[in-house]
């Protein structure tokens, strides 16, 4: 029998095909346009080899080898549920107990699901903080430059997350837009809570049609779609800033900044305009000054800077900007160039981060409560910021800086991790493979196998979505959808929820952490929960039967002809609507971040030259700058043992594209299977060419697993093509701390010797205890 099931995923909406208690297939949700082949890797990934089917210990652990082992060779031994609750427990109560509850590390940062109330990270954090605490992580690989920044500059992140000026206002009054880094599609193709309705390729192509200018500076044409028709400036990574700087000299020099905007609604224009000039440290920042640090003509960045003071103009740029050396400064110079421009909440124009860079940004909408799992308290308070990881794990006791704070990293002794996977999103995976020995302890709850699976002691299996109820949400979509459980949990997986409150039992706190609800009385509290805040908006929705039966819930979109601009209120009337800034005014310089004395993030946006980039000595080493980009095959190194990844794997490896001009000077041919190398690591991966990538640059997605040659040995070879062997881990800045994968130079060179096999898709080294 055929069954059809309503379901959700970052990934899309969809119904699971269910025959004999297996997902055979999906169904594109009939209200999104867009679904996009993502949702297609689903079987595969529910089914897949590598699920986790048992509770496992590694031996290691297990004979006393904990804190100094390396982790990633040994052997698992599968143990009941039982004495996996036990054990879990124990360790729990003896590292509070001995250590204190800072040393359980429980960021555990990653995307989890989009089912909120199994949300695997919520849910772990919910069991930590009611059991007396942990130390956490603050902001987002996505954005942790930004996140700090922004809220110095502009008052607020919802320019970077949240509701900025919508593709109505832009489409409508805008003429030109700036777009750095373009606007992939291939990012919208995923939406954190899912997408009921893939929405960026209707805005950008009805931006098109009203004849929406698009000026893309990216080192990847690719970046754009072909139909917007966009003009293509190459650039080199990493180098924004220094254009930005010169198109503000070029304003200057013409006269044609506001000054009437400058003085009313900005603070240290002076400051900034005296950098820009040379005044301050005798180098002119002129478009020839630029020319040689960006590549780009001088003539261009003058022609393009006059065409944003003559035009109706909006300014973005995509996340990955930041995430790359002192990231903040090519967001902070972008804001101030659309401020010089007087642009910051005109009508359609000004400036916003991530039109490109996930689906419904800009999307017009109504402001829609989320669904979701009510955060819970952490007692102890203390965090790191996100991408400081191996930091922390070197340095326990040691001192750091952050956003003005000094801070202490902890003494971490537990690892512990629900819907995330550091060996997907941190940098330098072999430092951080050294790092991790400095735990006693690291327990994963995974649904696969994955590197963090591998390099854990305790694996508890986690069952997927389609084994579960659950309801999807995004601020970002208007749709609301039920989850219906598809299948039984695939072999001994349990719900996160379900195994931390057997843990939580074992502590004594079962009751404070369920509420004494099961899964139903969950959903249908946070239903109703959800129901109310609707109300209070004056939103008319259904009740839970009636939802349930239905499969999703719509807020109605805004009419034709709505539109909606950030800041609209701060440009009529600043003092009457002012910032959330220091000073209620944009901060072109903030005696705030001076005030830290920061030498990588200064008062006012300054070029650096990154530490690693096409213009720095170690160049000659490694002369190809990597991008390590989001995939459009999966989310990270989600879906990664699906079909529509394997189809885009170069004989099963991660396609890494270079300008065929690099690729013939090395003797390589598209379909070769390469060596990517740099004094960090190295991987596989098979050889693209396209000439529409700027030379000198190379392209690898994220979310191949790691997959070393010999697991447990740093500096191993990644066979699979996993980017982070390469990446540096270092903070963007003491502001903003965050993860600076993009800055990271490389060689590439021909695999001659035989291919090694990729195991990363079939379940590690497993002992059956003797009977
Ligand atoms: N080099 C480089 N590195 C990057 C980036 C880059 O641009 N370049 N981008 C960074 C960014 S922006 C991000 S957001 C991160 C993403 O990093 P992550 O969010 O950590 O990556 P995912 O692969 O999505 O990891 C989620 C994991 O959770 C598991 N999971 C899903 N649902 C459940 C569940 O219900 N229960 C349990 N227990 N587990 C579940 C999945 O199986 C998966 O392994 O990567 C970062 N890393
Ligand atoms: N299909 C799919 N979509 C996704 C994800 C996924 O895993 N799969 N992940 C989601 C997540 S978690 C996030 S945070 C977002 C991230 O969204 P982004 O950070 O915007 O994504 P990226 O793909 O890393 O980068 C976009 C483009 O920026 C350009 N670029 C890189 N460096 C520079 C530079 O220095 N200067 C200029 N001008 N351009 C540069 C590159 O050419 C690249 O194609 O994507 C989301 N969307
Ligand atoms: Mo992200």
């Amino acid at each position: 029998m055929t069954e059809l099931k309503p379901h959700a995923a970052h990934w899309g909406t969809y119904d699971a095909v269910v025959r004999d208690g297996r997902v055979v297939g999906v169904r594109p949700f009939e209200r999104d346009p867009f679904p996009g082949s993502l949702i297609e890797s689903v079987p595969d990934i529910v089914h897949a080899a590598c699920r986790v089917d048992r509770p496992y210990i590694r031996k290691g652990w297990l004979e006393g080898r904990r804190k100094g082992a390396l982790r990633g060779g040994d052997p698992f031994i599968p143990v009941s549920w039982d004495r996996a609750v036990r054990l879990v427990a124990e360790e729990t109560r003896r590292v509070r107990t001995e250590h204190g509850p800072t040393s359980i590390f429980g960021g555990s940062y990653g995307w989890s699901s989009a089912g909120r109330f199994h949300h695997a990270r919520s849910q772990l954090q919910r069991f930590l903080g009611l059991g007396g605490g942990y130390t956490g992580q603050v902001n987002a690989y996505s954005y942790a430059a930004a996140q700090a920044l922004l809220p110095h500059i502009l008052g607020t992140n919802e320019v970077l997350l949240g509701r900025t000026t919508d593709w109505a206002a832009i489409t409508r009054h805008a003429k030109v837009m700036l777009c750095l880094g373009g606007l992939p599609l291939r990012n919208g193709l995923v939406t954190s809570g899912a997408a009921g309705r893939h929405s960026n390729e209707i805005n950008l192509r009805e931006a098109a049609a009203a004849g929406l200018r698009f000026i893309q500076v990216s080192p990847n044409r690719a970046d754009v779609p072909d139909w917007c028709n966009a003009e293509w400036i190459p650039i080199r990574p990493g180098t924004d800033t220094a254009l930005l700087l010169a198109m503000a000299h070029t304003i200057v020099t013409a006269g044609r900044e506001d000054r009437d905007y400058l003085a009313t609604r900005c603070v240290g224009w002076d400051r900034l305009r005296a950098y820009v000039t040379g005044e301050a440290d005798g180098i002119a920042k002129t478009p020839e000054w630029a020319e040689p640090i960006t590549t780009v003509p001088a003539a261009t960045t003058h022609r393009i800077a006059m065409e944003l003071a003559d035009l109706p103009a909006m300014l973005t740029a995509t996340w990955s900007l930041q995430r790359a050396d002192y990231g903040e400064q090519p967001y902070w110079m972008l804001a101030a160039l659309a401020a010089m421009l007087g642009k910051i909440g005109k009508p359609g124009e000004g400036v916003a981060y991530g039109y490109g860079s996930v689906n419904g940004m800009g999307e017009p909408r109504q402001e829609v409560p989320s669904f979701s799992m009510p955060a819970t308290r952490n007692p102890t308070g203390a965090f790191i910021p996100v991408a400081r990881i191996t930091d922390m794990l070197e340095n326990p006791g040691g001192t750091y800086d952050f956003n003005g704070r000094a801070q202490t990293y902890p003494d971490t002794r537990i690892i512990w991790w629900a819907g995330g996977n550091p060996f997907h999103h941190h940098q330098d995976l072999n430092r951080m493979l050294r790092g991790w020995a400095q735990a006693e302890t690291i327990i994963v709850q995974e649904q696969h196998w994955t590197a963090a699976a591998r390099h854990a002691d305790i694996i508890l299996p986690a069952t997927t979505t389609l084994e579960r109820n659950d309801i999807a949400s995004s601020g970002r979509d208007r749709f609301v959808r039920a989850m219906h459980q598809a299948i039984a949990p695939v072999g001994q997986a349990r719900n996160d929820h379900d195994i931390l409150a057997d843990i939580a039992e074992e502590l004594g706190f079962r009751d404070r952490f369920t509420e004494q609800r099961n899964e139903d009385a969950w959903l249908r509290h946070l239903f109703e929960q959800w129901r109310q805040n609707c109300a209070r908006l004056g939103f008319d929705t259904p009740d839970f039967d009636a939802f349930w039966a239905k499969g999703w819930w719509e807020a109605e979109p805004p009419k034709r002809g709505e539109e909606y601009t950030q800041f609209a209120e701060f440009r009529t009337d600043p003092e009457e609507h002012p910032l959330d800034t220091a000073t209620g005014k944009i901060e072109l310089f903030s005696e705030t971040i001076a005030s830290f004395d920061y030498d990588d993030a200064p008062g006012h946006p300054v070029w650096i030259a990154p530490r690693e980039w096409l213009g720095a000595e170690q160049a000659k080493r490694f002369p190809l700058h990597l991008l390590s980009f989001q995939p459009a095959t999966r989310l990270h190194g989600q879906l990664d043992p699906g079909r529509v990844a394997a189809a885009d794997k170069i004989q099963g490896r991660e396609p890494i594209t270079l300008n065929p001009e690099d690729a013939a000077e090395r003797s390589l041919a598209p379909g070769d299977i390469v060596r990517v190398f740099n004094d960090r690591g190295a991987c596989l991966g098979g050889l693209r060419t396209d000439p529409g990538l700027m030379r000198g640059v190379a392209m690898m997605a994220t979310g191949a697993w790691f997959d070393p040659l010999e697991p447990g040995v740093p500096g191993s070879l990644c066979v699979h093509g996993n980017p982070n062997v390469l990446t540096p881990d270092i903070g963007t800045s003491r502001l903003g701390q965050g993860p600076s994968a993009q800055s990271c130079l490389v060689q590439v060179e021909p695999w001659t010797e035989d291919l090694p096999p990729v195991r990363a898709h079939i379940p590690p080294l497993i002992e059956e205890p003797a009977a």
